[in-house]
């Protein structure tokens, strides 16, 4: 864990500090066009609240951080796999990266007034979990609008192949209440029925527990929010695959860890590269998925 000490140098004057909260380091950002809150444990957004708006990111109400757990919420980084091990089963769910210690290499005021704060996460290739010397960084911009770019550098000399996620969740009023577009004629797996590849016709409305992979498809989506009077702009790039999940009631209460009724209140739509779209990166090349979320 970085030491408070050595965050000294990154802090900026009325928009940056940093806080311990039981051994875990968070970043806090507070200016006249947001505050944010990210944990260098996992690269973790972990609130991200436009200027007089409603927090566009949630976290569960029961969530602490942790040491070695990812906290239910915000956007935790799924790298270098998406889901399960494709072949081992006791390796972690959503891959290492989401609580792995990250280090803080940069911190920046921006022209614009947004903040800039740069993590990464060094693969020395000797892992089990992962053989292959790599360079992981990940760039939030903190402003009216809220940028993450992940970055995956092959320091080693054989190519790899991963599948990743930001694995965001969104605050909504309530699922039963809202929709997502751009994903229209968009074909996706879809892990609660496990049915043939699917292709959508709308917009998603959500009545039951829902948890699907749409691939092949770089496009924006908007969460339409009529309850809460705004809509979620997801602008994404390097991305092919955007999962769509919400849990529902029963999936929620085995959990265990979303609070009352916070299923209700959450909406994850995840720029991923996972299932047809997993990426190979050649060695000493890199591959970067980014993206932009506003508010409309
Ligand atoms: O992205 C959706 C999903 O893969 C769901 O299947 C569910 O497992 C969710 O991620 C949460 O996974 P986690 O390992 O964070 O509990």
């Amino acid at each position: 864990m970085p030491s408070m000490q050595a965050m000294q140098q990154y802090v900026l004057p009325n928009a940056l500090s940093f806080a311990e909260v039981d051994g875990v380091v968070i970043a806090q950002i507070n200016t006249e066009q947001a505050q944010a809150e990210i944990s260098l444990q996992g690269g973790q957004v972990l609130s991200w609240i436009p200027k007089g708006a409603e927090p566009v990111i949630w976290m569960s109400e029961e969530a602490q951080p942790t040491v070695g757990k990812a906290m239910r919420g915000g956007v935790p980084v799924c790298w270098p796999w998406f889901g399960p091990h494709e072949r081992k089963a006791d390796f972690p769910a959503h891959g290492f990266a989401r609580v792995a210690d990250w280090a803080c290499k940069g911190s920046q005021l921006l022209d614009d007034g947004s903040v800039s704060l740069l993590l990464e996460l060094v693969c020395d290739g000797g892992s089990k979990w992962w053989p292959y010397a790599t360079l992981l960084q990940v760039e939030f911009r903190i402003g009216t609008k809220l940028e993450i770019n992940l970055s995956s550098r092959n320091l080693s000399d054989r190519a790899f192949v991963i599948s990743e996620a930001l694995h965001t969740y969104f605050q909504i009023s309530d699922i039963e209440q809202v929709s997502v577009s751009g994903l229209e004629g968009v074909s996706y797996h879809d892990k609660v029925t496990e049915a043939e590849v699917q292709t959508h016709a709308g917009e998603i409305r959500f009545a039951s527990e829902t948890d699907r992979v749409y691939v092949n498809s770089p496009a924006t989506c908007v969460i339409h929010d009529p309850g809460l009077k705004r809509k979620i702009v997801i602008e994404k790039s390097g991305s092919d695959s955007t999962v769509v999940w919400n849990p529902w009631f029963t999936k929620a209460e085995r959990m265990g860890d979303l609070g009352a009724e916070g299923w209700r209140k959450m909406l994850c739509v995840e720029s991923a590269n996972a299932f047809d779209n997993v990426v190979t990166v050649q060695p000493q090349q890199s591959h970067s998925l980014s993206v932009v979320y506003s508010l409309l």
